[in-house]
């Protein structure tokens, strides 16, 4: 029997002797290894944790002490610890556990989490709770080198410095993002490493280790005294500034070592940082030599790991786009807050390195970087996941719409995103965008329509933000830019059924992944127009008039949440000139959409094929209704004069095809 086989808790592993840790770390990263083989998931990021993640269940209780991950993607061991064993096959899946920390899912998990940056702010509020209510427990943050780049971590870190409450911080430093760390902390993280002294130190402190390891409870004074070289290392440690006891470097991936250190830090006054070095991908030879490609894994064969292709995406549309586009245009730069994988912008990282910036997790500094760009001339485009543009709210209002500023927003993600679930779901952006004066929006149905948009967008000037999916799209045709074709500003297409409002009976406005849905739904029916609403700011206001006015039903239909989004802009508009046109509105509802396959979410929220068919057969219904109605009442109204042959026919004039 495995030592996994008995653990369901931190107490099962608090019990086990401390020549056990290093097994049950080898099995568990067994474990996750062939977890991910059947799910994919962030296979090397829980590998790079396993050591830290043993010994935080060995020296902390995590149902009494509070270990708040940050994003909370290099948890799969610790899921594995606390009982969720046994629904790891499921992990991401519709039903299965999150890919990261949930409060809902475990008493285990301390937050909810998906975005980076958020542990220590959150750790410090509980710390100071703790303190309030004088309830005896630890907290613990556990924050790798990545997340630290984010503008929210290192203001926590200034109050956490100010305030002093008793916490640890684990530094999680494997030197890598998703992509390589950047940043000036990076680079004196790097310098940290490399001081001859503090190797020296390390095996000091290693010798010390092996010395005073006894029973926890006899760490005292003896640990302490013999530690406390290795503390507060050097006097420029800009932790140590911050008002921060700093501890390390020590080796991450010595579980015995790093007990040894949570244990004895965990009886320490104040706030600790307790800086580790581990390896991304740890213990799995391909994700060690490529923990980019191996940081979100596809499912793979154990035995034989290949990363599984992905197919064109829509994100390496727009990469290829925007490097067409910086050519032709030497004031064209693109800004990623660490997403140069995600959002297909490896190809433009080499084209056009100078005008290539990834200012790290730090999608503010994204925007407002962005705006000094604009404001001095260059066109800066900011590629951003739609749920990631969340950080950048007030920059985006604030330093680039106020001032009509010339940048495009090339916004990822945009609908349900599938495995990554309810943190990074792309619904909220145009409900959060559309308020915006001078924010022009737009999501294309096609590759070749994306880079229309985004050429557009630079020519028009100020703020735009285009929209797409997640997923697969057809490659664009290889031509010059000047040969791209244009889209109409603001402009809709009817790309199926009657483009003349007399022939139809429903119209179905969609945009982005519903449109297809749309086409598919209505694909046999001759009266139903498919429109591409593409521009969702401005509205296609000449189109809306003509089909409002001829009174046809229109239902639309979105990957986003209806509280603001298409449906919404349309009705406003439709009832602000004074237009009653039956409407109905498909998409997300007042909910919290978790992990699940987009298509079959689609279809349960009520927007995929099987809802739309059943939204234009009720349109149909009321119209014919409405049609006989109209009827009747002019029938009667005509009768007591003895009836015209006018009446009735001018009824029926408005519903001219019902089919
Ligand atoms: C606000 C936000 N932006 C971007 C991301 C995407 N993201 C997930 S993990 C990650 C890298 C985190 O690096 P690090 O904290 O060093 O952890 P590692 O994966 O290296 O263990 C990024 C950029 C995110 N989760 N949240």
């Amino acid at each position: 029997m495995s030592l996994l086989d008995h653990i369901s808790t931190s107490a099962d592993v608090a019990r086990l002797r401390r020549e056990q840790l290093p097994h049950l770390a080898a099995e568990l990263r067994a474990e996750i290894i062939d977890v991910c083989s059947e799910t994919g998931g962030h296979l090397a990021s829980s590998l790079g944790a396993v050591e830290l993640t043993v010994a935080l269940h060995y020296v902390h209780d995590s149902l009494r002490d509070r270990i708040v991950w940050d994003v909370g993607h290099q948890t799969y061991g610790h899921k594995i610890l606390t009982g969720r064993r046994h629904l790891m096959r499921r992990i991401r899946q519709h039903g299965g556990p999150a890919g990261f920390t949930t409060s809902s899912e475990s008493p285990h998990d301390a937050l909810t989490v998906g975005h980076a940056s958020t542990s220590l702010a959150a750790a410090l509020g509980m710390a100071l709770a703790r303190d309030a209510r004088e309830v005896p427990y630890d907290v613990v943050a556990v924050i790798g080198d990545g997340a630290l780049t984010g503008g929210m971590a290192l203001a926590a870190l200034n109050q956490i410095g100010h305030l002093k409450p008793r916490m640890t911080i684990v530094l999680n430093d494997n030197e890598m993002s998703i992509s390589e760390n950047v940043g000036a902390l990076n680079e004196f993280m790097r310098r940290l490493q490399v001081q001859p002294w503090l190797q020296r130190a390390e095996s000091r402190g290693k010798a010390a280790l092996r010395d005073l390891w006894a029973p926890l409870a006899e760490f005292g004074s003896r640990a302490k005294k013999a530690t406390r070289r290795f503390f507060d290392p050097a006097s420029n440690n800009p932790f140590h500034a911050m008002g921060l006891r700093y501890v390390g470097p020590i080796d991450g991936h010595d579980v015995e070592q790093v007990a040894f250190y949570l244990a004895h830090i965990r009886e320490l006054e104040g706030p600790t940082m307790l800086h580790v070095l581990t390896r991304k991908g740890k213990g799995y030879d391909v994700a060690e030599a490529d923990p980019i490609t191996w940081h979100g894994a596809s499912r793979y064969d154990a035995s034989n790991p290949v990363a599984a292709g992905k197919g064109y995406q829509w994100s390496d549309a727009f990469g290829d786009a925007a490097i067409a586009l910086a050519e032709n245009d030497d004031r064209v730069w693109v800004i990623t807050p660490a997403m140069r994988e995600g959002s297909g912008l490896v190809p433009y990282s080499k084209a056009h390195p100078k005008r290539y910036l990834d200012v790290g997790i730090a999608e503010d500094v994204a925007v407002t970087t962005a705006a000094g760009l604009a404001l001095r001339g260059e066109r800066p485009i900011v590629a951003i996941y739609s749920s990631f543009l969340q950080r950048g709210y007030d920059q985006l209002i604030h330093d680039v719409a106020l001032e009509s500023l010339d940048v495009v927003f090339a916004i990822d993600r945009a609908g349900l995103v599938g495995a990554d679930g309810m943190t990074h779901q792309g619904v909220f952006d145009m409900a959060y965008l559309r308020p915006i004066p001078n924010l022009a929006i737009a999501m294309p149905k096609d590759a070749v329509e994306l880079r229309a948009l985004l050429k557009g967008a630079l020519a028009r000037g100020g703020p735009v933000a285009l929209r797409w999916p997640r997923g697969s799209v057809a490659v664009a045709p290889d031509t010059a830019v000047e040969a791209w074709p244009d889209v109409a500003w603001g402009s809709w297409e009817v790309v199926s059924g009657p483009s003349d409002p007399a022939d139809a009976t429903v119209a179905v406005l969609a945009y982005g992944v519903t449109l297809g849905y749309a086409l598919e739904a209505a694909a046999a029916a001759g009266d139903v127009a498919v429109v591409n609403a593409r521009f969702l700011k401005p509205l296609d206001d000449a189109w809306l008039a003509r089909w409002a006015d001829a009174g046809v039903p229109l239902v639309t239909v979105e990957d986003h949440v209806l509280a603001g989004g298409l449906g919404s802009a349309v009705a406003e508009h439709l009832a602000d000139a004074g237009f009653e046109v039956p409407m109905q509105r498909l998409g997300i509802d007042d909910v919290h959409v978790s992990h699940g396959d987009p298509r079959l979410q689609h279809e349960e929220l009520g927007y995929g094929v099987q809802g739309i068919r059943s939204a234009i057969a009720a349109s149909r219904a009321r119209r014919v209704r409405r049609a006989e109605d109209h009827l009747h009442r002019s029938v009667e109204a005509a009768a007591p004069a003895g009836g015209t042959e006018a009446g009735p026919h001018e009824a029926v004039g408005a519903v001219p095809s019902l089919r």
